[in-house]
Formats: C-alpha cells, sequence, structure tokens
C-alpha cells in the first residue's frame, strides 16, 4: 500500500469543488486516511515547492498556493500515486485529457486545482510536511475486501 498527499488547491475550494474531487478519490475505491481544511503559511508553501524555487512561475505559485485555504488529504491504496496523478491529468487545465480532474474542471495553466505527489520519496516528504505524526490513521475499512482480491494475501 502506498500513501500519497492530494492538495485541493484554492481554486478548487472557492469554486465549490471540493466535494465533487473527493468524491472522484473515493469513487476510485482509493481510502483517505487523513484530510484537513487549512491555510498554507508561506513558509509551508516555500518548503514544499522548494523545487521550483528560482523558476519563473514560483512566486507567483506561493501567492496562489496561499491565497485563500486548502484541503490536504492522505491517500492510500496499491499504487494510490501513480493512479491519482493519472486522475489528476496533465499539469495545465488548457491541455488535460477530458476524464481527468483537470480536463473535466479546468482551463487554466495556474490555476490548476490539484495537486499530487510525483513518487513515493515526494509523498513521504509532503506528508511529513503537511500531516502531524498521529493525524494519518490506520483503521482498516470494512470494505477492503470488495475492492481489493485479498484470496491470496495481498491486495491484487
Ligand atoms: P504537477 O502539479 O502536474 O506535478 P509540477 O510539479 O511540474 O506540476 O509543477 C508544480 C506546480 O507549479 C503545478 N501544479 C502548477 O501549479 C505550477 N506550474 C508548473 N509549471 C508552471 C508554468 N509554466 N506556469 C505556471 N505554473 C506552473
Amino acid at each position: 500500500m502506498e500513501t500519497t498527499l492530494i492538495i485541493l488547491k484554492p481554486d478548487a475550494l472557492q469554486r465549490g469543488l471540493m466535494g465533487r474531487l473527493v468524491s472522484r478519490f473515493e469513487d476510485k475505491g482509493l481510502h483517505i486516511v487523513g484530510a484537513k481544511l487549512m491555510r498554507i503559511s508561506p513558509e509551508l508553501a516555500a518548503k514544499h515547492y522548494a523545487v521550483h524555487e528560482g523558476k519563473p512561475f514560483y512566486d507567483k505559485l506561493l501567492r496562489f498556493m496561499t491565497s485563500s485555504p486548502v484541503f490536504v488529504m492522505a491517500v492510500r491504496g496499491v499504487g494510490a500515486i501513480e493512479i491519482s496523478r493519472k486522475m489528476m491529468g496533465a499539469t495545465f487545465g488548457s491541455k488535460a485529457d477530458p476524464g481527468t480532474i483537470r480536463g473535466d474542471f479546468g482551463v487554466s495553466n495556474s490555476f490548476n486545482l490539484i495537486h499530487g505527489s510525483d513518487s513515493a520519496e515526494s509523498a513521504e516528504h509532503e506528508l511529513a510536511l503537511f500531516f502531524s505524526p498521529g493525524e494519518i490513521l490506520d483503521s482498516a475499512r470494512q470494505i477492503e475486501p470488495w475492492i481489493y482480491d485479498l484470496s491470496a494475501g495481498t491486495p491484487e
């Protein structure tokens, strides 16, 4: 099982899309094991986007991400990182395929609704930035045996 960090960005919340976007992850069968509504501080935004420091869009990106509340989620599943990235679609709403979150809900290149960790290393690092120990829950879902085939002992 993998756990990934998903952020519903300020534009998603301002546009009232939070419930519909959360539903996409639930509908897919992924397990939401942590969640909070928060306003990202400039310090946290700088840590989260450190790899983009110096890029032309960096300052604008930080202003956007700190401009209004976001909804952050820890999302778990087999292959959750790659599955979530596919669900999000290409970085720019203008280019993202229909059927993806960015493809279905946005047209903007800067306001692209959602963030998802892009690797196991990023997920571990980003989850630790946004969640304190104990905020990500390990309780099992009762429906797990109907989400995955557990007959061989591992979820398939
Ligand atoms: P993704 O979110 O698809 O992984 P990254 O990691 O390349 O995209 O970029 C991080 C964030 O920086 C994007 N979500 C987007 O908001 C912003 N960004 C990336 N490239 C640009 C750009 N050329 N112009 C404006 N914003 C950008």
